[in-house]
């Protein structure tokens, strides 16, 4: 029987996802020494659910340009960990004092907060962990293995995720300009979006055209990710998105419907999409997965 391209994708997607969680569930081995409680904290918000979008973009991008799936696995688990420990830390009190995260009670709520800040340090420190091993017992050539760490590391620093979020906290309650609202999101939320597509570059072996376009390509489905957030937020189903609605309005965050209107932040939304498919054009067939994922986003319920 023939599938229709929506099933391909699904499936493919079900299949890089089911791939990650086995090697995710296996990375976080823990011990009966005391104190060994730190583990329970960081699996169960790994455990939780989440779409791993970042770490199947990773590997999509790597096998897309005939890169082996081995190869980019330690680097893409990395950056789901740190992709959780950003949620988890963005839930505390002293951020978005959020109660529930992927349809579960947040990790403060469960282990309160001072579990909930070490869980999300300690699953920072173990994508380092889990990135530097790799490197350790490989042999030959380590730049490329160098450089999409790079990537992770800057994206989602100072200058990359971090600097998003510190400009979100900073900002909340004050009216931004569209190019600083563009700013915050490309940090916040695209950043880590484009370090998972460029990580897949340098371990695939990009050229550097190939690399500018998938550039391209990221910061798109970046923006595309985030304005479809904003969207969700007020039109979007607290059920499927395992969080309550109608927060950002709530707690003064300036979002791009809050900026611009829902019907004018749709207008965005497939623009940016249209954009990211648009960038692949290079790479031919071969890109299926990719165009399909970035109307996954526009079209995504969480
Ligand atoms: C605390 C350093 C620090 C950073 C927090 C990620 C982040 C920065 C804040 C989260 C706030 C938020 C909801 C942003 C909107 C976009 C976003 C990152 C949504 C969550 O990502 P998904 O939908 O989550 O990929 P799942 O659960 O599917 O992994």
């Amino acid at each position: 029987m023939r599938m229709d391209g929506a099933t391909d994708f699904r499936e493919k997607y079900e299949e890089y996802a089911n791939f990650i969680n086995n090697a995710l569930d296996s990375c976080l081995a823990t011990d009966n020494k005391p104190g060994a409680e730190i583990y329970n904290a960081m699996k169960y918000s790994l455990a939780a659910g989440g779409k791993r979008l970042r770490p199947v973009l990773a590997l999509a991008v790597c096998e897309m340009l005939g890169g082996s799936r081995s190869e980019i696995l330690p680097f893409a688990c990395a950056i789901e960990l740190i992709h959780t420990y950003s949620l988890i830390h963005d839930d505390l009190p002293a951020m978005d004092n959020d109660d529930y995260r992927r349809g579960m009670p947040s990790s403060h709520r469960v282990f309160g907060e001072a579990l909930a800040i070490l869980a999300g340090d300690a699953l920072l420190n173990k994508a380092y962990e889990l990135m530097v091993s790799h490197m350790l017992k490989k042999e030959g050539d380590l730049r490329a293995c160098a450089r999409a760490m790079d990537v992770i590391a800057s994206g989602s620093g100072a200058d990359g995720m971090i600097r998003g979020q510190t400009l979100d906290v900073c900002y909340e309650g004050r009216e931004l300009s569209g190019e600083i609202l563009e700013y915050m999101h490309r940090c916040k939320t695209g950043a880590l979006i484009k370090a998972a597509v460029l990580a897949g570059a340098c371990i695939g072996g990009a050229s550097v055209p190939e690399y500018e376009a998938l550039t391209r390509y990221a910061e798109n489905i970046g923006l595309a990710f985030q304005i479809k957030d904003d969207i969700m937020d007020v039109s979007g189903d607290p059920d499927l998105m395992g969080k309550r609605s109608g927060k950002d309005a709530a707690a003064g965050k300036n979002t791009y419907v809050s900026g611009y209107g829902l019907d004018k932040a749709v207008q965005m939304l497939d623009r940016s999409v249209s954009a990211a498919v648009e960038s692949l054009g290079c790479f031919g067939a071969g890109a299926g997965f990719l165009r399909d994922l970035a109307l996954f986003i526009k079209d995504r319920d969480n």
